[in-house]
């Protein structure tokens, strides 16, 4: 029983080291800026950390490219401030969670660079090279932050295979060597005292290695790799390894990072036969997309009706299967206040708050990306030079050939850009929401506690409420002892509801019988 409650009970906060706090004056966070704030972590309620990459890299990605899985950046700081961390963390009663990036490595990785100096190394196997096609590359497929997925090795006839950036070549999983040298390395990461991991794009690790043709679907001549790359068919198998002989005899708490997974393959994830302890599910995360390809410039006018159904589908998808990480932000995500509420009048406390708890009571172990605890918005940019990542660039390039203006462009990658998420922490804000009466943080707070308090916040049965009208976003959860209703109200308008009787465990607002104010959330337990 306890091992398939891995990770259950949780409250997870994701830190992006670059911008949470800079303790050496270089203008870019690090670990000791962390290690300052972890009382305020603590306060918060959180009981375990997402730390994304801080693993040597030339930070063409911002660290998701790692030339050295055993190394520290030493922007962030040293190995020793990063063990003084997990053991600080550990004082306070919360875990550290590692990222992972096993789909790829750095150009500059030392494995890639003997594959490159020399195509009889060992290690020319463990990436994904192919002869070119004339002079031309072997395929017309496009990479996920745009151009070729094939880079030419200079002074040869061959390529190398790149999903991501052209400076993120992906290893090949089907060397077995390969596979045991990361198996290797995650088990060093664990004799850390760390207690797991984020594993990031795993659903990409399967291809389909004839890299054949595809239908161009854009003006630059290039059809999407996605089908030859990710969910690949025989992927379960390289998920089956990885648990049996890597996660599970390490007993460590995993969530997948993985886009787009088929429900009906669910079961390679997460439950008994799974490979994580839970799984993110990006399905309602486009909901202001058009179109499945993840360009920013289809931008679609959505209804709270439309974003509950697939919020709701989810749910009950993964309920059938196992267990869920849920959230509303992460590093690669524009902040969710704007997201949701686009114009500025409506970004406020209470609709913060009403987001917050939306998600936060959801089946699934909640995640909080740093910021999101004080309801941080989007910030603008005059100029597309102003962006540091590497998707914004591409997908700015990707509007303008595909016919926007660049004022267009510019509009919709300030909407959608992953730096969004990645400006310096507000402290003087958390400092500032701390001392009010009432405020994001405060509310957040709140929802760590009762969330400790109530089994059946963790446990219960998620069942979908549709009565309350298309702008409430309802549910229920029921562990067969005690039950709570879930009431968002998503509009600018007084909702009339018929509740039922029920103690008021918390709400945004003051509460009025029968009405739920507008961005109004109720917590009823009965
Ligand atoms: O993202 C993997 C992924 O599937 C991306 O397509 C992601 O959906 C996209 O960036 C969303 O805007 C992971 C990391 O989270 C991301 O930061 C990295 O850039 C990417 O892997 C490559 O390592």
């Amino acid at each position: 029983v306890m091992d398939s409650q891995k990770g259950k009970q949780e409250i997870v906060y994701q830190i992006y080291p670059k911008s949470f706090c800079d303790s050496s004056g270089d203008g870019i966070g690090d670990l000791r800026g962390i290690l300052k704030h972890l009382d305020y972590l603590s306060d918060l309620g959180v009981t375990m950390l997402w730390i994304c990459p801080v693993y040597a890299s030339p930070m063409d990605d911002n660290g998701y490219d790692v030339s050295d899985y055993y190394a520290v950046h030493p922007m962030f700081g040293t190995m020793e401030d990063l063990e003084k961390l997990i053991d600080e963390a550990g004082i306070r009663g919360m875990k550290i969670m590692m990222d992972l990036v096993l789909n790829h490595t750095s150009d500059e990785h030392v494995w890639f660079q003997n594959a490159l100096r020399d195509p009889k190394s060992r290690y020319r196997d463990y990436y994904i090279f192919k002869k070119s096609r004339n002079g031309r590359p072997p395929s017309n497929l496009r990479s996920v932050f745009g151009g070729s997925v094939w880079e030419p090795v200079e002074g040869t006839e061959e390529y190398y295979f790149h999903s991501f950036s052209k400076r993120q070549p992906d290893l090949n999983w089907e060397n077995e060597d390969m596979r045991k040298e990361l198996y290797e390395m995650i088990r060093w990461w664990m004799k850390k005292g760390i207690a797991g991991f984020r594993v990031d794009a795993i659903n990409f690790i399967k291809k389909d290695h004839t890299f054949p043709d595809g239908k161009p679907d854009g003006r630059d001549g290039l059809a999407s790799c996605l089908p030859y790359v990710r969910n690949v068919k025989g992927i379960e198998a390289f998920l089956r390894e990885l648990k049996n002989q890597v996660f599970d005899p390490l007993d460590c708490v995993t969530v997948s990072e993985a886009v787009d997974v088929p429900y009906s393959s669910l079961g390679d994830y997460i439950g008994k036969q799974g490979c994580f302890s839970m799984m993110f599910d990006f399905s309602y995360t486009n909901f202001d997309l058009e179109g499945k390809d993840e360009k920013w410039y289809k931008r679609k006018t959505w209804t709270t009706e439309e974003f509950r159904e697939l919020l709701f589908k989810s749910q009950e998808e993964i309920q059938k299967t196992g267990w869920p990480a849920v959230f509303i932000e992460n590093h690669d995500q524009p902040r969710a206040v704007s997201k949701f509420f686009p114009d500025k009048k409506d970004q406020t406390y209470e609709a913060a708050s009403m987001l917050a708890a939306m998600y936060f009571f959801l089946r699934g172990t909640p995640f909080i990306y740093q910021g999101q605890e004080l309801g941080t918005t989007n910030v603008w940019k005059d100029s597309v030079c102003e962006f540091d990542d590497i998707e914004s660039r591409g997908q700015y390039l990707s509007a303008l050939s595909d016919g926007c203006t660049k004022e267009e462009a510019l509009y919709y990658i300030n909407l959608r850009s992953r730096d969004n998420a990645r400006e310096m922490m507000d402290w003087k804000e958390a400092e500032t929401q701390e001392k009010e009466e009432q405020s994001v943080l405060k509310f957040y707070k709140k929802m760590t506690a009762l969330r400790k308090q109530e089994p059946c916040l963790i446990y219960g049965k998620f069942i979908p409420y549709r009565e309350y009208g298309k702008e409430v976003v309802a549910y229920e959860r029921n562990d067969g002892f005690t039950r709570f209703l879930i009431l968002c109200n998503f509009s600018r308008r007084t909702k009339k509801i018929g509740v039922r009787g029920g103690e008021i465990l918390l709400s945004n607002q003051p509460v009025k019988e029968k009405i739920l104010r507008p961005f109004q959330v109720i917590l009823i337990k009965d």
